[in-house]
Formats: C-alpha cells, sequence, structure tokens
C-alpha cells in the first residue's frame, strides 16, 4: 500500500516510484524467465515506427501470463493490486501486460506519449505499472515522464504511435525515474511519458501491466488481449447474468 505522501505525489504527478516492491531475488528469477521466453520465441521487434531505422531493436511479448505461471501469480498479488486500488479503487481488472526487453547498447527508446490514445476510456481510471526485473539507470534508458501532465486530459497525438509533440515534451527535458531491480513505477494513462535509447552493456528488463477500474468503459473496441476483463482485486460490479464463454458474442 502506498503511505500517504506517496498517495499525494501520484496525484499532482501523475506517476509514483515505489520502491521494492519484489525482492531482488523474485526481481531476478522473472528476469531469467523473461528472457527464456524471448530465447524460445526468436525475433520479435517492437520498436515504434517514428524511431525506426535507427538500428535499435526491443524484444517483446504480449499477454505474458499465458506463457509464465510466474506472471499469472504475479498479477493478483497484493502487494501489486493494493498500490493499485490505491490509485483506482477496490476494484481492479487486467487489461493487458507485455514483456519488453531493450538489449545493451541498442535498445529502442520510446517516443514521449500519453497510453489514451491505444485505448481511451470514459473515466481514464487506466493505470500502468512497470515492474523493473533489472536495475534501469538512466543510461539504460529508463522510463521519463512529464509530471503533472495527467491533468491536461488527451492531448494531440502524432502518427501511427500516438507520439505527442516532440517540442512541446522533448525526451531531453522529461524527468527521468530511474529504477532498481524489484521496484515498480505506477503512472496514469494520461500522463505523457517515455524511454530513452539503451545505451549501457545490459539489457533493461521490464514486465508493464495496464490496470483499470471495471466500471470504466472503453470508447473503443482497440487492444483486445487474452485474460482481459480478469479481476485482480475486489470484484466486477458490473457484471451481467451468468453466461457460458461459448454462448457470449465472440
Ligand atoms: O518501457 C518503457 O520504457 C515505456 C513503455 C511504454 O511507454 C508503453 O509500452 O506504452
Amino acid at each position: 500500500m502506498l503511505n500517504a505522501e506517496q498517495k499525494v505525489f501520484y496525484q499532482d504527478n501523475g506517476y509514483v516510484l515505489v520502491p521494492a516492491l519484489l525482492d531482488k531475488s523474485e526481481a531476478a528469477s522473472l528476469r531469467a524467465e523473461m528472457h527464456a521466453i524471448a530465447q524460445s520465441e526468436g525475433h520479435s521487434d517492437a520498436t515504434w515506427d517514428s524511431v525506426r531505422n535507427s538500428g535499435t531493436a526491443i524484444t517483446h511479448c504480449h499477454d505474458v501470463h499465458f506463457r509464465s505461471a510466474m506472471v499469472t501469480r504475479l498479477l493478483s498479488d497484493p502487494r501489486l493490486t493494493s498500490v493499485a486500488q490505491d490509485l483506482i479503487g477496490p476494484n481492479v481488472q487486467l487489461h493487458h501486460n507485455k514483456m519488453f526487453i531493450k538489449p545493451p547498447a541498442k535498445g529502442s527508446p520510446f517516443p514521449m506519449h500519453q497510453d489514451y490514445p491505444y485505448f481511451p476510456h470514459r473515466d481514464h481510471s487506466m493505470i500502468a505499472v512497470i515492474l523493473h526485473l533489472d536495475d534501469a539507470p538512466e543510461e539504460k534508458g529508463c522510463l521519463c515522464v512529464y509530471p503533472g501532465t495527467h491533468k491536461l486530459g488527451p492531448l494531440p497525438a502524432f502518427g501511427n504511435d500516438h507520439h505527442v509533440s516532440t517540442t512541446t515534451y522533448p525526451i531531453a527535458q522529461a524527468t527521468p525515474v530511474p529504477a532498481k531491480a524489484g521496484d515498480a513505477v505506477f503512472f496514469h494513462y494520461l500522463t505523457v511519458h517515455g524511454s530513452g535509447q539503451n545505451l549501457s552493456d545490459e539489457a533493461r528488463t521490464t514486465l508493464l501491466i495496464q490496470l483499470r477500474d471495471p466500471a470504466d468503459v472503453p470508447l473503443s473496441d482497440r487492444h483486445a488481449s487474452r485474460g482481459q476483463g480478469m479481476m485482480l482485486a475486489g470484484i466486477d460490479p458490473t457484471a451481467g447474468s451468468f453466461k457460458f464463454a461459448w454462448e457470449e458474442k465472440p
């Protein structure tokens, strides 16, 4: 759970770093699992359109709980869900999750953006948590944010990757949020964020989980994922009468 100071910090800034949410050995086990998944998957590059063709790459995989039981257990871990409850209320629902491995030296940056255009919701309840599975100092391309931008509402977004204005929100002026293995950064989906290139000699390995209040309403059909709608804390007060999955419309 967050303390009072952390709650106020989040309300003011739209993000909060929670040190040591996982202990070092859990982070190391998860890191090994993410790298094993990447190894068995082969090449999969998630570099965004607006920063493509500069020789960088980033390995990714979505719906990681369909590949790793450790991740399944983590999704409803009270250390994670209790913080999410502090931020969005008692009921916490899975939207999607993904892992990213930014390889050494050439790990792709993430252009500055809000997550809103990818999966807009009526009440803006959506948050993300990035779990750091190894140290992420600035030179590794740690998360960078523009504090307070969650209060601005949806901003103009550009290109296929929905980045915000690079002149108004240059990554060089953003606030870096360096982290240690086991730390977690929670942030609002309207907070302008991104990250730089990994210039270090070690991979940056993260698991990102996107969470929402089940009573919030998606404004578009985009961004389906496996397991979307699973309850991770509390209940879904909007769930209607019971139906078998095979009776529901596709
Ligand atoms: O991992 C990062 O540095 C940022 C990831 C991100 O912003 C995203 O997937 O929307």
